[in-house]
């Protein structure tokens, strides 16, 4: 057990001891960073995600009577269940397990009655995909429990399906694929169209990837996202239809053709294509850039995508562009941009080691007075993907 995993696992431990006496399985399965390539992953295009060293741990052995019981350690619930008819919970958190368990009902590998206890430390809704953490630690606790012979992109597909249709968030599959394959030290260049991938050392020299939290969620955020996507599927259909069926995605459409076609397509779809083809792009420039060690030019690119995500695929928030904004001229901060879906949760920025606590000083109080909410901030260590804590 390592020092990031002993006191959540303990913890999930001694309480499923307490309630079963059985001694569980424990595993563990961590959040997200993205450091660019944003809304691509649905696209076919490519993203550069780390995990990260905060976590969802889960215990988890088969039941011994006829229901199951599920408990949350952070939300300080638990629910009963029984696989008789599996239909959505009023538990969110229930329903990231529930829907593993119908995913792997439906491929032919049903699953007997079982009792776990979770709790992470993946802050819920900043943007670092604690619930793709969950869905990621069930589906791996699962396959291990019962040896059902799934690869981690498997599980990874998996559970994303089940977010698909169990929670009915048509998310790609950057956050899970993260959580089940990260690596220490390391990002991953994710090919989304054939799930092909590269691990890159992490070289920051003085840098540190520090994400600051706007301590909002906005309740639009799965519908917009949603919306999102469905335009860009409009998209492709419109460059079907005119230019044939070699395009299966956005990822086949060249820049130059989307900026030829603005007259015919509607103002919203033509700003979402643009954003998504121009960013995967900017994606594999990046990545030279970070093999290049040179990350002023990283940076840089941050900022260009924030920019396209606030003005042209409108993913943005208030709270969001103040942060990026505030650190724009920064000497430190070498780039800056809200991550993940959107809408909330936080900014990922690479900012040098001894400015860090002065940043936060500076920014803290600014963001209070004029969004009128605290400012969190974390300090992002990359970490290891889903495994069995020892
Ligand atoms: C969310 C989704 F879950 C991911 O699949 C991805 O699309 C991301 O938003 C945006 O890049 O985290």
């Amino acid at each position: 057990m390592t020092s990031n995993d002993s006191v959540l696992a303990t913890s999930v431990q001694k309480v499923f001891l307490d309630h079963f006496s059985t001694q569980p399985l424990v595993v563990c399965a961590p959040g997200r960073v993205n450091l660019i390539g944003e809304h691509t992953d649905y696209n076919e295009g490519f993203v550069l995600p780390a995990a990260v060293d905060k976590a969802v741990y889960i215990a988890i052995a088969p039941s011994t009577s006829s229901q199951g019981k599920w408990v949350s350690l952070d939300f300080n619930e638990s629910v009963d269940i029984d696989f008789q008819q599996i239909v959505p919970l009023p538990q969110r958190w229930a329903n990231y397990i529930l829907g593993i368990v119908d995913q792997l009902q439906k491929s032919g590998k049903p699953i007997p009655l079982f009792d776990c206890v979770v709790a992470g430390d993946v802050p819920i809704g900043s943007g670092m995909s604690s619930s793709a953490a969950l869905e990621s630690a069930v589906v791996y606790a699962l396959n291990e429990l019962h040896q059902l012979g799934l690869s981690r992109w498997e599980m990874a597909l998996l559970a994303q399906k089940s977010e698909n249709e169990f929670i009915g968030v048509k998310c790609g599959i950057m956050d899970m694929f993260a959580s089940l394959h990260g690596k220490a030290n390391h990002v991953i260049r994710l090919d989304c169209r054939d799930l092909s991938f590269e691990y890159f050392p992490i070289q920051l020299g003085d840098y540190r990837i520090v994400l600051f939290d706007t301590g909002v969620k906005h309740s639009l955020a799965d519908s917009a996202y949603n919306a999102r996507r469905a335009q860009c599927e409009e998209g492709v259909r419109f460059f079907q239809k005119h230019y044939g069926a070699p395009t299966k995605s956005l990822r086949d459409v060249p820049i130059a053709m989307v900026q030829a076609n603005r007259s015919r397509l509607s103002a919203e779809v033509y700003n979402r294509c643009l954003y998504v083809t121009e960013e995967i792009q900017r994606t594999l420039a990046a990545c030279e850039d970070l093999k290049n060690g040179d990350l002023a030019a990283f940076g840089l690119k941050m900022f260009a995508t924030h920019e396209g995500l606030r003005h042209l695929y409108e993913v943005s928030c208030i709270e969001l562009d103040f942060l990026v904004d505030a650190v724009q001229g920064e000497p430190a901060v070498l780039g800056a941009r809200m991550m993940g879906g959107g809408f909330g949760g936080c900014t990922i920025n690479l900012v040098h080691k001894d400015a860090i606590d002065a940043l936060y000083k500076k920014l803290a109080p600014a963001y209070l007075s004029n969004m009128q909410h605290k400012l969190g901030m974390y300090m992002v260590v990359t970490g290891e993907g889903a495994h069995v804590v020892e």
